[in-house]
């Protein structure tokens, strides 16, 4: 469960670690699925881009509410959960893209901005291999100003944090063993490096908010938005303020 230590973590520095969050039998189930998704959309999809699997496949969406999963999203935004997004991001063993510093943030139109992501590892996340990497504290600052990546390394997203808001010597590893999670908050500096290793490094990335967070369909960046659907996964849409595509 998540104790009063990863609390505290998570609401000062803006992210926390949690091990053993997913039974061997529900990792092994998921990452035997995860693998012949991979294998199946590697045609035509690079493995650090398969971007909410949760609104095609039903599996997705089921391994997103693993009850396991819930009960450490509870204690962090509430009893009324709602699944916002999701993202496989596996970088293959030698040849796995770096992901240049970034607030999540900047990319949702959410009010409040209250979400957060829980990154579960399906494969072991080490230095060598690119796990994530936070800089811890800075999920307070709010938005800052992203520019366009022009790094030969940072290529999963087309912007990045202006270097000078990026102090290095702050950050943090977040090593994780197979069915072990970090959770981090939506302006949490964060990224990773490339994937020279022998070893992939997946990851399953999903986006929980409390159910009073609106998601603007007509906001600025409504190209993506406008029909984005949410699923209302535990608890009760008190609130009303989105659709739910489940409900
Ligand atoms: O998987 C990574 O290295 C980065 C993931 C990330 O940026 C995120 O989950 O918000």
């Amino acid at each position: 469960m998540i104790s009063a230590e990863n609390l505290r973590q998570y609401r000062e520095e803006g992210y926390t670690i949690c091990r053993n969050v997913l039974e061997p039998a529900a990792l092994r189930e998921m990452t035997a699925y995860i693998d012949r998704f991979i294998a199946e959309t590697s045609k035509y999809m690079r493995p650090e881009h398969l971007d909410k699997p949760h609104v095609w496949d039903g599996r997705f969406l089921k391994f997103c509410s693993t009850p396991s999963l819930l009960d450490h999203v509870e204690p962090l935004i509430g009893p009324n959960i709602v699944l916002f997004s999701s993202h496989i991001i596996s970088k293959a063993k030698g040849d796995g893209l770096a992901v240049p510093w970034h607030q999540d943030g900047i990319y949702w139109d959410l009010e409040p901005m209250d979400v957060v992501t829980l990154w579960l590892a399906i494969d072991e996340a080490t230095v060598e291999n690119g796990c994530m990497r936070v800089i811890p504290g800075t999920h307070t600052l709010g938005p800052l100003e992203h520019v366009k990546d022009t790094s030969p390394d940072g290529k999963v997203l087309d912007r990045g944090l202006k270097p000078e808001f990026v102090d290095e010597s702050k950050a943090v590893n977040c090593e994780l063993k197979p069915g072990d999670c970090s959770f981090h908050a939506p302006y949490l500096i964060h990224g990773s490096t490339k994937n020279t290793s022998q070893k992939r490094r997946c990851g399953y990335t999903m986006r929980f908010m409390p159910a009073t967070t609106r998601m603007l369909r007509n906001g600025p960046l409504s190209q993506w938005f406008a029909n984005h659907p949410l699923f209302l996964l535990r608890g009760k849409d008190p609130a009303g303020v989105n659709v739910y595509a489940n409900a």
